[in-house]
This record gives structure tokens, sequence and C-alpha cells, in this order.
């Protein structure tokens, strides 16, 4: 396959304006009837209409009712002989497609029974013949038919127009769409289903019906995300003055899905991992990762639905944005400035851990890609994440109110298009003409066109004698694939100083009459810029990027005792975070640098490598008064195995797994005693709320259980691992269950084995229960091997299947990606796994076998003897060649490039 560029982009020949299609489902053999009404786009010079299609068996074409000479040239559709001229004219188009067959989940497709569709990016060409591009947006009425036993419910977008009975058993229902969509967004749902109703009343006075759709016994776990819903449709019409712009929205789970939810106009399709909760099944993470994919899935129906993309270049444009206001209506929704500060620690460690190393990997693209081969493997934490953050920046270039303007202009200006991200910026500067987003737009707008993540070196000096303080702020950015030189990015740096004390200095910069605030964002675009602050007379310690407030990596010769201070005393909750994490991260990378390795693994490690001075840190975080448990777990949880490795120039990752797993241990044994007062401390009797409070309690009362069974499995006692097993029997809450029967596996104790076959026991038949099951298993420490064999175990389970992703997923991606010390062995033997598994399910789904297919992008960072075998793996799937998908195959020629 060839791939396509950004800069060849041409508007289409032909506008769609209406479509009316009719579906004959059934799961062998569904029929399919188009009618368009089409047009010759004026602005383009006259040519051929060539219609996308894939795995289609054409029946009839005939245009304006007569029928036509038509060829195939390949899987598009090419009609020479349109009527010339101006004028509208029709096209109608019937075909057969096998959705029981369609095992990769694009296009029509069959889970459990019930039809489905998932159409993004290019799924709509797999159920019509179509122009199956963002920018053609037509009007779509649906009549769909099917047997009424089997399909009772027959779901569309937009609104029911009519239905009834027709004969033999079958049924009919009639949807209009009021509002223009692009094929990406079509939907369709049939099956046995019962929906959870809601009738609200918005802000301004109009009324909707909101409809959940689940399997039967599913109906008791939908609450949670009815309840999000409801809230996500209040806070984007109170901060966003976005109101629901439909009489009936619905959402349909499914435990068939590619990936998370999709946002169809009116009828999002979600996976069933996105939507079923009760306290007895999900954890505290599910519940919020419900609320946040809900809030995402209906943002879009004004950041992507209302306005769209011109072209899958311009992803971000939708994702990054929607992604922006999912995280924001989470921190709203959170409430306290902790807590926001939580969920930010939260969002920037996926970034740091995920998107940092694919910027630095083979698949590095720009948040605005220039060119793709398969547009499904550029749904990537780039343009989810990194899209984010590029928009949070102009957020805070232009100030709370000066963005709600911008997006007012935004859809002022482009309602019911399809447009670029260049549209969006300058919809945010021009309604903030005075912002430094306006003043250096074009600047700004490199991170739209540049990859990679850029450093910025920080240096400071104190001069006693002047009382000043001097910080030279420096960028750079490395070669990506393609993109040798960088130029300058526009970095806001948000920053303050603090003084020996702890106390926040005032700030004032040479030339200014006075101080003002002890907290400014200084914007730098040069490569490098010097700000002296003057009356500062002791040195002092410059708090930098506070809240992260750009995607870069910041380089600053911090001295212990500076990031002690800054975790002791830092007024900014972020970097107080990232103090403690650059002191953890130094003594792993110094403990890793030691070697060698085996003498020293398997927690035999002879000396004490967390100084007194830092552990003392770390237990007065543990110990205090008034901050938040949500925020003293992520401080006291080490920095992952991968964003360790991604420090390091060359990885051996048994090494980064054993001292890890030593420093782990160590943190366990010597603060036990106040392990055991955290976990008695945060026990809650009341009744289960997933809030972020109630959430972080659980969650440190859980890495404390974790670290007694650690500590207890080093020194024999029996105490604490009893006490896990007592507590995984007795939970209340899937929480508290799941971190005690997680603690007991991770520490090797004898009592997971049972403890596992009970929970088992306990929620068969409940799959994303097993899910949680099969990944915890996938996902344990390594011991000596143990986890590969255990793997290839799992997938011999009666449960395990790999055509449904959710299973795969939690078996083969929770091993080769979510344990790298499992995975990555000295013996190669988890890269051929991964091999054969990338292979495998190639054949089955292209789009979950190209995401398995990213697990080496970073091979080339391994030291020997894991580069080599890793080396070897990719050459084999390589060798599959043209039997490859195009999807596997661009992600593997990327990282062999
Ligand atoms: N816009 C959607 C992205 C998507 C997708 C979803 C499910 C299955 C396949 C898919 N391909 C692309 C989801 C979102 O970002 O909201
Ligand atoms: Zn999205």
């Amino acid at each position: 396959a060839t791939a396509i560029q950004r800069l060849d982009y041409t508007a289409p020949a032909y506008w769609i304006d209406t479509v009316d299609l009719t579906f004959d489902l059934d799961p062998a053999k569904t029929r399919v009837l188009n009618k368009m009404r089409l047009r010759r786009n004026p602005d383009v010079p006259a040519q051929p209409l060539r219609l996308h299609g894939e795995e289609l068996n054409l029946a009839r074409v005939l245009v304006n009712g007569a029928g036509t000479s038509f060829k195939l040239e390949g899987s598009v559709l090419v009609l020479e002989n349109l009527p010339e001229g101006a004028e509208p004219f029709d096209l109608e188009i019937f075909t057969t497609c096998q959705p029981a067959k369609n095992t990769q989940l694009s296009g029509l497709y069959v889970s459990e029974g019930t039809f489905f569709t998932q159409c993004e990016a290019e799924g709509f060409r797999r159920i019509t013949y179509f122009l199956d591009r963002p920018d053609v947006m037509a009007t779509y009425s649906v009549l769909l038919r099917a047997d009424k036993a089997a399909y009772p419910v027959l779901l569309s977008n937009g609104n029911l127009v009519e239905h009834g009975d027709l004969q033999d058993g079958r049924h009919f229902a009639r949807w209009a769409d009021p509002h223009k969509k692009p094929s990406y967004l079509f939907a369709l749902v049939a099956g046995k289903l019962v929906a959870r109703q809601q009738k609200i009343t918005s802000r301004s006075g109009n009324e909707h019906l909101l409809e959940i759709y689940v399997r039967a016994g599913d109906l008791g776990k939908t609450e949670h995300a009815m309840n999000s819903l409801m809230a996500s449709i209040a806070w984007d019409e109170a901060r966003f003055n976005l109101p629901l712009d439909l009489e009936r929205f619905m959402i349909v789970a499914t435990s068939d899905f590619n990936m998370g939810a999709m946002e169809n106009k009116g009828l999002n399709v979600f996976n069933t991992k996105y939507v079923l909760a009760s306290q007895a099944t999900a954890t505290d993470v599910d519940f919020a990762n419900i609320e946040s994919v809900v809030g995402h899935e209906y943002f879009h129906n004004w950041t992507g639905n209302r306005v769209t993309c011109r072209d899958w270049f311009q992803l971000s444009l939708k994702e990054g944005l929607t992604v922006f206001r999912d995280q924001e209506f989470s921190m709203d929704m959170a409430g306290s400035p902790s807590a926001r500060a939580v969920k930010r620690i939260e969002d920037v460690r996926v970034l740091r851990t995920v998107q940092f190393p694919e910027d630095a990997g083979p698949m590095a693209h720009p948040v605005r890609p220039d060119s793709y081969v398969e547009i499904n493997n550029f749904y990537t934490v780039t343009i989810y994440e990194k899209g984010a953050e590029v928009v949070r920046m102009q957020h805070n270039l232009v100030g709370r109110e000066g963005f709600a303007r911008g997006m007012q202009r935004y859809f002022e200006r482009h309602d019911g298009q399809a447009v670029t991200c260049d549209d969006f910026a300058q919809a945010m500067a021009d309604a903030n003409p005075d912002s430094e987003l306006s003043q250096r737009l074009d600047q700004f707008k490199r991170w739209y066109s540049q990859a990679g993540t850029p450093r910025v070196r920080a240096e400071g000096h104190h001069d006693a004698a002047a009382q000043t303080y001097t910080l030279t702020l420096s960028q750079s950015c490395a070669p990506t694939p393609g993109q040798p030189d960088k130029l300058p990015f526009v970095i806001p740096v948000a920053l303050g100083l603090v003084a020996p004390d702890g106390s926040a200095l005032p700030l004032q910069l040479q030339g200014e009459a006075h101080a003002t605030g002890t907290e400014r964002t200084v914007v730098l675009h040069e490569a490098s810029h010097t700000l002296v602050f003057t009356g500062v007379a002791q040195p002092p310690v410059p708090s930098l990027l506070r809240g992260f407030s750009a995607p870069v990596i910041l380089d600053c010769d911090y001295t212990d005792e500076d990031l002690l201070l800054l975790l002791a005393h830092d007024s900014d909750p972020f970097n107080r975070w990232e103090a403690g994490q650059r002191l953890l991260l130094r003594i792993a990378i110094e403990n890793i640098a030691k070697g060698p390795y085996e003498s020293r693994a398997g927690g035999s490690f002879e000396q004490e490598m967390l100084p007194p001075a830092v552990l003392q840190a770390l237990q007065g975080v543990l110990r205090h008064p008034q901050l938040d448990a949500a925020f003293k777990d992520l401080v006291l949880t080490l920095p992952s195995e991968t964003y360790i490795a991604e420090q390091l120039p060359e990885v051996d990752p048994q090494r980064v797994h054993a001292v890890r797993e030593a420093l782990r241990l160590e943190l366990a044994t010597r603060l036990r005693s106040d392990w055991e007062w955290a976990f008695e401390a945060h026990q809650d009797s009341g009744a289960y709320r997933p809030d972020p409070v109630s959430a972080g309690r659980r969650a440190l009362a859980g890495t404390a259980l974790s670290m007694l069974c650690l500590a207890a499995q080093a020194s024999g006692d029996v105490i604490w691992p009893g006490k896990a097993y007592q507590r995984f029997k007795d939970a209340g809450n899937m929480t508290d269950r799941f971190n005690a029967l997680s603690a007991l596996v991770a520490s090797h104790h004898a009592l997971a084995q049972p403890a596992l076959e009970r929970f088992h026991a306990l929620f068969q038949g409940d799959a994303l229960v097993i899910d949680k099951w099969f990944a915890l298993q996938a996902s344990r420490p390594d011991h000596g091997g143990d986890v590969l064999p255990a793997v290839r175990q799992l997938m011999q389970h009666p449960d395990f299947s790999l055509k449904n992703p959710n299973r795969a997923r939690s078996v083969i991606f929770s091993y080769c990606n979510g344990n790298p010390g499992g995975f990555h062995r000295a013996d190669g033997a988890g890269y051929d796994f991964w091999a054969e598994q990338v292979l495998v399910l190639d054949a089955l789904n292209p789009q979950v076998a190209a995401r398995l297919a990213r697990s080496l992008d970073r091979w080339r960072k391994l030291a020997e003897p894991y580069r080599a075998t890793a080396h070897a793996a990719l050459q084999r799937v390589a060798a599959k060649g043209d039997g490859l998908s195009s999807d596997v195959r661009e992600v593997i020629t990327r990282a062999l490039a």
C-alpha cells in the first residue's frame, strides 16, 4: 500500500447531499440498498466518480433510475458516464456483505447475536460504496428490516420516525438524522437489548431522552454511566455554552470492540468496559474511566461531529481537543484543587510513559501527521494526549475566559463544516488578539507540524552580592523520522522560586517596578532566553514547568537537597510530586548503572539504596496530616519500569526490573510501620462511593497492603498475607477486593493461588471481571521467567478467546506491554511469543494486531542480547511480506527502517 500525503489533499469531485439506506439484516448475508443524491463539485475539474468499497458484493448500480456502465479498479467503484452539469442526480447502489464473518470489527459485524457498526475511520466503505472521507457530509435516513424475535431493537442515528411489523416475523424501523454528518459517524445497532431511560430538561428548557442499551442482565450496572452522561451534558452547557442538539441520545454497549467507544451521532457505541459498573464488579479506576469516556464521546457531539475534520491528517482537531475537554470535565467533577492536581499528575504520567517514547521512536509523527499508510495506526497517544497538551497550552496562553471565547468563535465560523487544526488555532487567536498565542501564532503552530519532545534546559545562578537570580532557559528537539532539524517551539513555562525556608518568593524581573505574585508563566520562544530576578537574598530553588505547563522534558541540575526542599514545600502540587519522582528516578538510575545486576537481583541488594533523607521525606508525605491520600499514593509510587527505561541511553530491562523491585522491597520494609499505619488509617466504613477522596483512600490502603505483603514475603511473616486474604474474601467492593488479590499475587504468596481460584469462581460469566483476572496474572512481577509459561497456560483456559479484543488485550497486551520484566527475557522467548501472536491476530483483526505490533517500537534502545533477539522477532514478522495486513506492515516497516 502506498502512503497518503497530507499535502495531496484535494476537495472531493462530488458532494453527496442525501443518503437513503435500506438494510435487510441477516448475519450471513445482509442486503444494503444505498440511494444517494449527488452533485458535481463545481470547484474541481470534471472527473469520474470514484467510490470506496471493501469486501462488498456489488449487485446493481443505477443512475437516475437507469442502468449505467461502471468498472471496479481494485476495491474502487468507478463511474464515468455521469450526468454533466451542476444538476443533482440520483445514484442507487445495491450490495451485500457478510457481518457474521467480519472479525475485524470494522464496518457491519455481529457481536453476541447483535449487529453493530464501526465506521471510523474507514469502515463505512465495508457497508456500501461511498465517498468515505470526512469532508463529505450528508443527511441520512435509514430503514432497518430484520427478524423481530432475534432483533427486537433496531437503532440508527437521529430520530425514530416510523416503525412496525412486516410479514414473516420481520419488522422495520426508519430513522432520520436531522444533522448532516460524515460517513464515519453513521451507526446502526440491531439485537436483543434493554435500555435504561432518562428524560432530562436542559438549561435552555429543551427536553431530551437519554438511553443506555445493554444486554438484559446488565441494566443494573448502567446507573453510573447515565449519571456521567447527565453530568457531561450539564457541564458542556455550563462551561462552553454547548447544548445537546438532539431529542434522543443513545449509548449502546458491546463486548466486542476495537477501542474504547465511538461517538456516532446520537448513537454512541461503547466497549462494555466503559459503560458497565457496580461496586461489586468495577474498581474506582473503572468508575473514573467510565465518567471520562462517557464525557469524551459526548463532547465529540460538538468537537468532532458538528465541526469535523477536513481529512484524517486533522484527526487531532477533534481528538486532542476532546481529550482536553474530557480532562477538564474530570477535573471540574473532582472538585478540590488537590483532586485536580491528582488528575493532572495521572494524565501527565500517561503522556510521559507512553507518548514520549512514541515521539522518540520509529512511529514518531507530528500532532498533525504528514503521511500515513493506514489511518488506523494514527489513533495514537500523540494525536490524543499530546494533541490535548497542545490545546491546553493554548488554553493557558489565552486564559479560561479567552479559551471559551475562542471556542465560541470556532463554532460561529465552522459549525457544519469539515476543517483543519489551523482553523482551530486561528479562531482561538482571533478571539484573543492581545494574547501571546495571537502574537506568535505561526510559531506556536510548530506544535502541530514538528514531531519529537522538546527538551528545556534550565540553568540558574544566584549572585549574593547583587541579590539576583539569573535563570537561563534553552530549548532543543532531537531529530525524528523525516524531520532532521527543528525550529524553536513556543513553550509556556509556569514557574516560581522557592526560598531555602520553603516559602514562595515574590517575583520581580529586572526592569520591573515591583514584585507581582509568586508564580508566573514565561514564554520561551527563542532557542535560549535569560531571566534575571531581583531582590533574591538567598539562593532559591526554581520550581519550573508548574502543572506541567508544556509537554517537554525539563533538564535541571537539581541537587538532592533542592529536590527535598521542593518535595516538602513547593506550593505547586504537580512539582511537589515531580520532585519526589526525580529523586526516586535518580536513585534507580544510579543503581542500574552500578551492576552487575545478577548478584543483586531478586531483592538481595546488600546495601540500602534509599538515603535516609529521602526515606524520611517520603515518610513525611505518607504521614502528612493535610495531604490527600490520592496524592500521597502518587508520591509513594515509584516511576514505572518503562519510564525509567526511557531515561537510559541503553536499556537492560532485567536490570531495570531488578532494581525497581528491590527499591519497592526496600520501601516496603523500611517504612513498614508507616504502611501499617496507612492501611489502618484509611479504612472506610460508610457506603461505597467512587468519588476521588474515597477512591484515593482506597488506593493508598491498597498500596499499603501491597507493601506489607511484600515485606512479609521477605521476612516470612504470615500476618499480613493472612489479612490480605481475609480482606479479599470480605471486601464490600471490587477495589478493595482486587487490591487485596493483587497484593497476594504480586508478593508471590502461597495464598495467591486459592484466592485466584476463588475469584474466578465468584465472577464466572462476568466478562469484564474475568478480564481483570487474566490481566492480573499476565502482568504480575516476573520471578525467574515464570510469567511467560503462565501466559501460555492462560491462553489454553476455556475462557480465553483471541477474537474478543478485551480478552486478547487482558492476556497478550498485559504481558507484552504491561510487564517489561516478564516480556524482555534474555532468551528472547517473550519476543518469540509476541511475533507468534502478532501473526495470528493479524489474520483475525489487523487493527488490534497492529497495536500489539507496537510493543517492540523501542527495540533499538535495548542492550544485547535483547536487541538482537528483538530484531530477529521483528524480521520474522516482516518476512510474512504481502501476507501481512497493511496495518501491521506499516508498523513493522517503520520499526525496522
Ligand atoms: N473517535 C473514536 C476513534 C476510533 C474508534 C473507536 C472504536 C473502534 C475503532 C475506532 N477507530 C477510531 C473514539 C474516540 O476517540 O472517541
Ligand atoms: Zn475521541
